[in-house]
């Protein structure tokens, strides 16, 4: 009874008054826990009696504890160095950036330290900007390179709508616009229809890198990727280019890294060779830079093309492209704080 009397005494002016409440009865070293200690040592026979006058004390002083609440909230007023300790609590929904968006910001972050600009293009494409303005010949099988969706046939081939297979395309719109010197990196969507498998999809991304100017050189291509994989993997990767074959570059390579996972020993990502194909490269072909406007004798290019996904997958050891594209919250939520 005493303690029922000392309860009800107390009023609250603030959250705090409601807390020092809680803590004089009800936490765990309260007035109301030490009476339910004493419950042992009550003889068996009064027990039941004790008991229930207990329980009644007990949903009294709860409330007591709730009006006090109440009055609290009423008379204090909430402010930040006053919060409202009784609002239930915010669950941390707070999203994690796409790894792919991750990736995407930080090519573009270490190109435009190269004088990069960004640039962007439509992703639904005529024949032309995909395929014709590159020097892909006109029913030539080099187009087969990349299985095309397409979407309209137009009147000639060049005019047929589709889904670009590459940023190749931006290179040829930037061209016809403005004039050297150019440097540019394109990053977007690209379609193919091609089987999807834990290394391919049919929806993929790449980023396009276009320099033009005068006396520009293999060895700058060769510079620029190399120092693109160091700060992109680290200061001890190393790049390899192949010889290889794109209509609109000559020569052409395919870019290699160094694999960092397994450094050389011999790994499932790299297939136990050490080096693993990010994307292709090469010297702008002079037929292409012709049909942008552009004089071949006075200027000179580079450029090149590369998979962001190939290259997530690398950075973040993630072992199967589809799960980019799940949407699986529990794959998303481990690039927290990325
Ligand atoms: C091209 O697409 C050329 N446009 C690249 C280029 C640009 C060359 C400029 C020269 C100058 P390729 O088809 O090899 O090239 O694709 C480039 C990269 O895209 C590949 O290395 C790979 O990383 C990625 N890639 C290609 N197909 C797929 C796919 N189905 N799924 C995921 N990534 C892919």
């Amino acid at each position: 009874e005493s303690i029922l009397k000392e309860a009800s005494e107390w009023s609250a002016k603030s959250a705090q008054d409601v807390e020092n409440f809680r803590l004089a009865f009800l936490s765990k070293k309260g007035k109301l826990n030490q009476l339910f200690d004493e419950f042992k040592q009550v003889p068996n026979e009064k027990k039941r009696e004790f008991g229930q006058e207990l329980n009644k004390l007990k949903t009294q002083i709860e409330e007591k504890f709730s009006s006090l609440q109440e009055q609290g909230n009423e008379s204090g007023g909430h402010s930040a160095d006053r919060p409202d300790i009784f609002l239930p609590e915010v669950p941390d929904g707070l999203g994690a950036l796409h790894p792919l968006t991750l990736t995407r910001r930080r090519i573009s972050e270490i190109f435009a330290r190269m004088g990069f600009n960004s640039e962007d293009g439509p992703e639904m494409e005529t024949d032309w900007y995909n395929f014709t303005a590159l020097n892909f010949p006109e029913n030539h099988p080099a187009r087969e390179m990349q299985d095309t969706f397409f979407i309209a046939r137009g009147k000639e081939q060049k005019d047929d709508t589709l889904l670009r297979t590459h940023t190749s395309n931006v290179q040829i719109r930037l061209m016809e616009h403005q004039k050297p010197p150019l440097r540019s990196i394109m990053i977007g969507r690209v379609y193919r229809n091609e089987a999807i498998s834990a290394r391919a999809h049919c929806q993929f991304h790449q980023a396009e890198g276009l320099y033009v100017d005068k006396n520009v050189s293999f060895r700058d291509l060769k510079d620029t990727l190399l120092h693109f994989a160091k700060e992109m993997f680290g200061k001890d990767t190393k790049i390899r280019l192949r010889p290889s074959y794109f209509p609109f570059t000559e020569p052409s390579a395919e870019i290699d890294i160094s694999c960092f996972i397994c450094k050389g020993e011999g790994c499932n990502i790299c297939k136990k060779t050490g080096w693993v194909e990010i994307g292709g490269a090469g010297m702008v072909d002079p037929f292409v830079l012709e049909s942008s406007g552009i004089d071949p004798e006075e200027y000179t290019g580079f450029a090149f093309g590369m998979g962001i996904e190939r290259i997530a997958m690398l950075k973040y050891d993630i072992n199967d492209i589809r799960l980019f594209f799940d949407n699986d919250v529990r794959f998303l939520s481990q690039f927290k704080g990325a």
